[in-house]
């Protein structure tokens, strides 16, 4: 597998192949029947527009007294799925200290975003956000650690992996937008990305 550097960004472009994407798919397919996908409020009370739901023991997630990360399905009360196979193996080609304690998965249909910001509340920066697309390509912008920092952006494709470590793992992103029905991964279009990352501190 070869890494390429994007705009100081590890990026290892068709990390799965076709065949694997789609053996994920059925995987993550399993992963939201028993963790149905919910919408998290966001800080103003609008629910946000991306769908999440998460395997591994942690999923993010927001409601009016804030964000956290959960061990519970907020509806189902029951702990999340394992991480797929296929998505460790991905990790694992760029962290082999420990595994990820949490895998959220982002659904991004027609017109959905992610607005900037910066992940933060895992217990140990020196781990690496491992993204893995899927589905139709997304325009991804990063930036620096402020918020006022210039952005650069670059599209994701589905198999496309990438690794958020050292200087750009504070550094404030998000999805700007998808061109939406690009792909025939996902029926009825749109994007997954799954984020790899370790929410508590390894032993
Ligand atoms: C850069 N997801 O779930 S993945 C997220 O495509 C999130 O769904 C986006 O941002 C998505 O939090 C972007 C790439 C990503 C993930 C975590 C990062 C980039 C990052 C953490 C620090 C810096
Ligand atoms: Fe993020």
């Amino acid at each position: 597998m070869s890494i390429e550097t994007i705009q100081g960004v590890p990026v290892s472009r068709g990390a799965l192949s076709p065949e694997e994407q789609a053996a994920l798919l059925t995987d993550l397919r399993a992963v939201a029947q028993a963790a149905p996908p919910f919408s998290p409020m966001t800080g103003w009370g609008k629910p946000m527009s991306v769908r999440i739901t998460a395997a591994g023991r942690f999923c993010w997630f927001s409601d009016r007294r804030g964000y956290r990360y959960i061990e519970a399905h907020p509806e189902t009360g029951q702990p999340f799925p394992p991480i797929p196979e296929a998505a460790l193996r991905v990790w694992r080609t760029f962290e082999t200290r420990a595994d990820p304690d949490c895998c959220l998965i982002n659904h991004y249909r027609e017109g959905a975003r992610m607005g900037l910001h910066q992940d933060r509340d895992e217990a140990d920066f020196s781990f690496p956000v491992v993204s893995l697309s899927l589905g139709d390509p997304g325009l991804f912008r990063i930036g620096g650690t402020e918020r006022k920092s210039p952005t650069r952006s670059f599209w994701l494709h589905s198999g496309d992996a990438m690794a958020l470590t050292g200087e750009t793992r504070l550094a404030f992103h998000g999805i700007d937008r998808i061109k939406f029905g690009e792909t025939a991964l996902l029926a009825g279009g749109g994007r997954l990305n799954l984020t790899l990352r370790r929410v508590a501190k390894a032993d």
